[in-house]
């Protein structure tokens, strides 16, 4: 299991949270969520390998969120 830190900036509260979170868990691969409101790193734990960054910003900009590596 493999695992990386991202970041969504522009989440503001507990509801962008579970946004970004809801909508990352929906992704084939993506096993588990860890997003921390105060820092903005979102913790993304894969079934094996990382899932490609372009899937997983364009999921969270479906969303109406950015995600991005630092
Ligand atoms: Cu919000």
């Amino acid at each position: 299991m493999q695992e990386n830190t991202y970041y969504v900036h522009d989440m503001a509260c507990g509801g962008c949270l579970n946004s970004v979170t809801q909508s990352l868990l929906a992704i084939d691969g993506v096993k588990d969520v860890q997003a921390n409101l105060q820092t903005k790193a979102v913790t993304i734990q894969f079934t094996n390998q990382p899932v490609n960054l372009d899937i997983l910003a364009s999921q969270v900009a479906d969303a109406g969120y950015s995600l991005t590596r630092e």
